[in-house]
């Protein structure tokens, strides 16, 4: 469209001059009409990854490598920028005897025991014990370290806020501190605190697993299954009743024998960690075929549906609980 008086030839490059922008030029870019994730879905087989990590045994010592992990980047990111833009999945090698050194930063970590007995990973001094399936939380800021007193190697997801951190510049971290604060003694588990809620101060931090799974089980008995999700449950603070972390929706789910899921997508980009069956997940039209301790994931918006060929147990975590508190969420279902 002719302009009266035309646009002056130099007026972009004075704008540009400024470190100004003009939004009117290719404003679909930057204010899309629907989330755009500039990442894939993506699937580590467990096959293909374990080897690597069980060998990063031999190339470093957790004292060398404060923690021994190894970080599931997306395959369309380049450096440290995580598994989705705000969240990241990891995997940790712990062996008998060794200790990962404590330290504290302000990324909430969660940790999903995937292999191995006699971990305690400890939080502001007290122990929590670690046994496969359990989900262990390590709050924000809390000082926290690994032992090992078992005598076969430990392998667990770690799921930790980065990308939201580094999105809005909060993170700090410090290394060294050997001397912990007197907390006392911390509520571990849910299990322990059953059926009470916990005083200010107290946390639960351990969800075991046999419990968890218990939990399915009377679902399957007593609700109907969604037919997107099959039979699932939210982790919650016992406190609150709200999400058991600040920063990452939590949740596990079952998933019948032949179980076929009706398409579904939200907003919160999410990774699936697949803790017993196998069975496949179409993301975007693409198949992501999974067996035990797979991990995949799924970005914002992108429609998926999962197939269980065998009962499936999956545990999923994503920001859901941030975009829920800003009001932002969105979900949408298809049949
Ligand atoms: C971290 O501190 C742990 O404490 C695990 O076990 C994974 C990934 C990125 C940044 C810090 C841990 C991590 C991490």
């Amino acid at each position: 469209m002719a302009r009266n008086p035309p646009v002056p030839e130099t007026y972009y490059d004075r704008v540009a001059a400024q470190h100004a922008l003009p939004l009117w030029v290719d404003t679909a870019q930057y204010v899309p009409k629907e989330p755009t994730p500039p990442y894939d879905p993506a699937l580590w087989r467990s096959e293909d990854i374990r080897p690597l990590l069980m060998e990063a045994g031999d190339v470093v010592t957790p004292e060398e490598a404060s923690r021994r992990v190894l970080v599931l980047q997306n395959p369309a990111f380049s450096g440290f920028q995580g598994t989705t833009r705000s969240l990241y999945a990891c995997l940790q090698l712990i062996l008998p005897g060794e200790h990962a050194p404590e330290h504290r930063h302000t990324q909430s970590a969660l940790r999903l025991v995937l292999e191995g007995e006699g971990g305690i990973t400890t939080v502001d001094g007290g122990r929590v014990e670690m046994a496969p399936g359990d989900f262990i939380i390590t709050p924000s800021w809390t000082w926290h370290g690994h032992t090992h007193e078992g005598d076969t190697p430990m392998i667990w997801l770690d799921g930790l806020d980065n990308g939201l951190m580094a999105q809005m510049d909060t993170t700090f971290f410090e290394a060294g501190q050997t001397e912990l604060p007197g907390t006392g003694p911390v509520s571990t588990s849910v299990e322990e605190k059953h059926g009470e809620p916990s005083e200010g101060g107290e946390r639960v931090l351990r969800y075991p697993y046999d419990k968890a799974r218990e939990n399915l089980e009377i679902l399957r008995k007593v609700t109907d299954i969604d037919p997107s999700h099959g039979y699932r449950m939210e982790y919650l603070n016992p406190a609150d009743g709200g999400s058991a972390m600040p920063t990452m929706t939590t949740m596990l789910m079952l998933l019948d024998d032949g179980f076929t899921g009706q398409p579904y997508r939200s907003t919160d980009g999410t990774i699936f960690t697949v803790l017993e069956g196998e069975g496949e997940t179409m993301i975007g039209g693409q198949a992501f075929p999974w067996k035990r301790h797979d991990i995949f994931v799924v970005p914002s918006w992108s429609e998926y549906a999962h197939r269980a060929d065998t009962e499936s147990v999956l545990f999923s975590f994503s920001d859901r609980v941030v975009q829920l508190k800003l009001g932002v969420w969105r979900e949408a279902r298809s049949s």
